[in-house]
């Protein structure tokens, strides 16, 4: 593969609903797309970064930087055998998975079109229908939370997911277990608590959770470790895995039992690959978390959701619980029984609509390659 151009914009959409965590609200998202161009084909990624550096250390502009300063320069004008190279290529880079991994994905859209193959068959999958969940924010009640959940049960999502933080924690769940004694919950802490509230947190046990997300610091398998041992509810990892050696620090030093793999926080497909098979190897489910993506990087999403080992139903759901008006086509859709059927066209399966693309782009910048440039 010949990577001829390189084609970063920034766009500005305003989500349908705000969506609050322990770490703050988000009411528009400012979103980086990569479009790369490989002996002619053109393929898209999406970087997953928050605007604020609150969930884990890269933003919209600091992947902004380090693609227009670093990556696209660095991989403008190669050729690679295969997607899974530009990990390599970028390894000298330290972290911004983020930022690589929205470039790393364009080249296996690339790739899955050039071998006449679906995303997901590409990196690996064999689901043909994926399982979803929706995760909730927080809401300034509980009366308002059970509303919410009612809704998406409605909708048949398989499992709900609530925000939590200090003081918006026992009661909502409370209230929510009272009403859906057999929906599959599951709360997110996004690392609010610490140690110290470990008696605290003994008291989510009585809910029959499926998971506790990321309760701890954002950075800390070690006192994952140590929470693990003292409550009967499964600890899922989130913030903490951004690679497969955290995968496995976190799996044999017991920090948890359940992984959350997002795309963008390991690095890209190749990177999720490896981590989906630390964990399968070890007996630890694995299902797709979100970061409020758009349509292509929900396109990832699903396809990387397609591998054996994500049997938990991930937080993937329809592009209409999102935005007014998605920016693929067709937009993402759930079944009335929880799941998205997996496109079976070449790539990601989905059309960008590039005049939407167009109309919400605020930024652009491209890189292309030397010969490009001569011949026109
Ligand atoms: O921790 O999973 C998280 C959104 C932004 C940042 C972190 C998280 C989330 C979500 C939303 O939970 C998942 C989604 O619906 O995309
Ligand atoms: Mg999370």
């Amino acid at each position: 593969m010949n990577i001829e151009l390189i084609a970063l914009r920034e766009l500005k959409m305003r989500l349908k609903a705000p969506f609050e965590t322990s770490f703050g609200i988000t009411h528009n998202r400012r979103i980086l797309l990569v479009e790369v161009v490989a002996d002619g084909v053109s393929g898209w990624g999406e970087v997953t970064t928050g605007e604020t550096p609150s969930y884990n250390p890269e933003t919209t502009d600091t992947a902004w930087h380090v693609i227009s300063d670093f990556i696209a320069p660095l991989l403008t004008g190669k050729t690679i055998d295969s997607a899974a190279d530009v990990a390599t290529l970028v390894a000298g880079i330290r972290g911004h998975e983020m930022a690589k991994a929205g470039v790393e994905n364009a080249l296996w859209d690339i790739e899955a079109q050039q071998k006449r193959l679906p995303l997901a068959k590409l990196v690996g999958g064999s689901w043909d229908e994926i399982r979803c969940g929706v995760s909730l924010g927080i809401r300034e009640n509980p009366e308002a939370l059970v509303k919410k959940v009612a809704e998406e049960v409605g909708n048949g999502y398989q499992r709900i997911k609530l925000k939590i933080k200090p003081g918006k924690d026992l009661e909502y769940v409370a209230a929510v277990r009272k009403e859906f004694s057999e929906t599959q919950l599951s709360v997110d802490a996004n690392s609010a608590y610490t140690l110290e509230d470990t008696e605290h947190l003994q008291k989510l046990d009585g809910f029959h959770l499926l998971m506790i997300e990321q309760p701890l610091r954002w950075d800390d398998i070690h006192s994952h470790a140590k929470l693990q041992k003292q409550i009967k509810t499964a600890i899922c990892l989130d913030e903490c895995i951004n690679s497969v050696n955290d995968a496995q620090a976190a799996i044999e030093s017991g920090a948890c039992r359940i992984i959350n793999i997002k795309l963008g926080r390991v690095g890209g497909h190749s990177s999720a690959r490896k981590v989906h098979d630390m964990c399968w190897q070890n007996n630890i489910p694995v299902w797709c978390g979100g970061m409020l993506e758009a349509g292509v990087g929900r396109a990832h999403n699903i396809a990387m959701s397609t591998l054996p080992n994500f049997t938990l139903p991930g937080d993937v759901s329809a592009s209409a619980r999102y935005w007014d008006e998605d920016i693929i086509e067709p937009e993402v859709e759930v079944t009335p029984h929880g799941t998205i059927h997996v496109p079976t066209t070449p790539g990601l399966g989905y059309k960008v609509k590039r005049e939407l693309v167009e109309k919400l782009t605020v930024r652009k910048r491209d890189w292309a390659a030397a010969t490009m440039l001569a011949t026109g």
